[in-house]
């Protein structure tokens, strides 16, 4: 077999929804290509063959002098572009790209890139409801679910807003985003990256490449864009407002004074309208905000979507209140950062002598769990540890009384028992959920159901 690529073969590497993505876009354009995934069973194997008897598929370790006869490697999130049969043929002349470098072929409308560690799927969602409030055509995918190549079946949108993770950035090589931004960065996906946070945030960073405007978060130093003096750049912050800058500023309404988000010390929409929980939504509420200010949205509209905007399922949602403590599902909390921001944003809204009993634990993904102590010594009370990292978690953490449970069921019992009327039972595990749960949707439809049957 030739180790040089001359018949234009590409090869689309895993066969998950943004695989077979890819191969439609490839098919309908009659290109030469075959698909490769590691799994014996892909979970979209069946339905691929049936769609497309012709295009030979191959499973099982990646083979790296078949890889090297590509001129195009066209890789899947899930795999790591350092997977040594891909750097193989990277060095032998391949291209790697992605799906989102594909997509960006294929369409003119404005592409807004949103990324971070965490409240990608939150502010991406709400950025869309603002589009769509501003009467735009908007397509809303990536990470939170739609593969971006699956936008090309249908007419071409006004504008695509994209939530992108650090896998699919690391092949993203030529964006060009109307609008870019980071929302924010604390250690995640650490066993991808080597336990080299830089290199995570070297991937969350080339969402900056070529983009037209940024918006950074001024509150976490990390998001601040390294880009050419001609991109111009949007800010916002969880302190006053300022000239260019969205933030807060207290009005009084009816003789009370009031915190307001604002721009430019103009007071836009009374906080306690906002429908999500705690501090940190706020914040995502002015991320929201500067990003579709940048992108030329009307204000009316914007603030429209804040208002009406009810939030996702998993993510601080309020799930029951059972004897006056109320129960929030937090699952979509797979990262410390997450847990911090939770335990901050609802901490915040409790009065001093209230207190929070955490249910938190699974799959740390290799993380150090230290950044916790902070949060947990100021508003939790107790601690219910579940999941393969519960004893690392419990070895961070001070200040809390600490208890083990087998199960869900035995930890709501215990936290149950443990929160007092006022008081917070928050489920947000700062870990993965794949050592007890199918996914962390699953994890939390098990707590919600469990919750409302106390
Ligand atoms: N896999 C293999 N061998 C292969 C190919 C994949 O073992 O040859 C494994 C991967 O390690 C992974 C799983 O299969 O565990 C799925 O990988 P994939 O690349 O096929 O994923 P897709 O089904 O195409 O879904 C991807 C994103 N998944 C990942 O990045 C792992 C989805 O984000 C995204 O919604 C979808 O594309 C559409 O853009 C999911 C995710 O977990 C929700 N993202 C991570 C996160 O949010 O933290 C980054
Ligand atoms: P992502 O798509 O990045 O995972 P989500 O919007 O799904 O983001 O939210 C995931 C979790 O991140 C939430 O469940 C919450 O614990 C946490 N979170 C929400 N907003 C913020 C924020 N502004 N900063 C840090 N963490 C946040």
């Amino acid at each position: 077999m030739s180790l040089i690529a001359t018949d234009q073969l590409k090869i689309v590497i895993g066969l998950g929804v943004t695989g077979v993505s890819c191969a439609r876009l490839l098919a309908k354009n009659a290109e030469n290509f075959i698909v490769v995934d590691t799994r014996e069973k892909p979970p979209k194997l069946e339905q691929f063959r049936r769609e497309y008897p012709n295009v030979k598929v191959i499973l099982g370790p990646l083979d790296a002098q078949l890889l090297a006869t590509a001129s195009e490697l066209i890789l899947s999130p899930g795999i790591a572009k350092n997977d040594p049969a891909i750097a193989y043929a990277v060095d032998s002349g391949a291209l790697l790209v992605g799906d989102i470098d594909l997509f960006c072929r294929e369409v003119s409308a404005p592409i807004i890139a949103i990324t971070g560690s965490n409240a990608k799927s939150t502010v991406t969602t709400l950025v869309g409801e603002m589009a769509k409030c501003c009467h735009l055509a908007v397509g809303v995918g990536g990470n939170i679910g739609t593969p971006v190549l699956d936008f090309l079946e249908q007419p071409e949108k006004d504008i695509y807003v994209l939530e992108l993770s650090s896998f699919q950035l690391e092949t993203t090589n030529d964006l060009r985003a109307n609008v870019a931004t980071v929302l924010n960065i604390t250690p995640d996906h650490l066993d991808r990256y080597n336990n080299n946070f830089q290199k995570y945030y070297q991937a969350k960073h080339r969402i900056f490449k070529g983009c037209k405007n940024v918006v950074e978060n001024l509150d976490d130093a990390l998001t601040h864009p390294l880009v050419a003096k001609n991109v111009q750049i949007y800010g916002y912050r969880l302190a006053a407002s300022d000239f260019h800058i969205f933030g807060l500023l207290d009005v009084e309404v009816e003789g009370v004074m009031q915190e307001h988000l604002a721009l430019a010390k103009q007071p836009l929409l009374e906080i306690s309208k906002i429908k999500l929980p705690g501090r940190h939504n706020v914040i995502n509420a002015l991320a929201a905000l500067s990003i579709g200010h940048a992108a030329g949205f009307a204000m009316q509209g914007m603030l429209k979507a804040i208002e009406d905007f009810q939030g996702l399922e998993h993510r601080c949602q309020w799930v029951a209140n059972k004897q006056e403590v109320d129960y929030f599902n937090d699952s979509k909390g797979t990262n410390v950062g997450a847990t911090v921001a939770a335990l901050q944003g609802l901490g915040a809204t409790l009065s001093e002598d209230k207190k929070i009993v955490l249910i938190a634990g699974g799959d740390g993904k290799g993380a150090d769990f230290d950044d916790l102590a902070e949060p947990v010594a100021g508003f939790v009370k107790a601690l219910v540890l579940i999941g393969t990292d519960a004893k690392k978690i419990a070895a961070s953490v001070t200040g809390a009384q600490v208890h083990y449970a087998t199960d869900m069921q035995a930890a709501i019992l215990k936290a149950a028992a443990l929160a007092s009327a006022g008081e917070i039972v928050l489920l947000s595990p700062a870990c993965a959920s794949f050592d007890m749960f199918d996914n962390y949707e699953q994890r939390g439809q098990v707590f919600t159901a469990l919750a409302r049957d106390l």
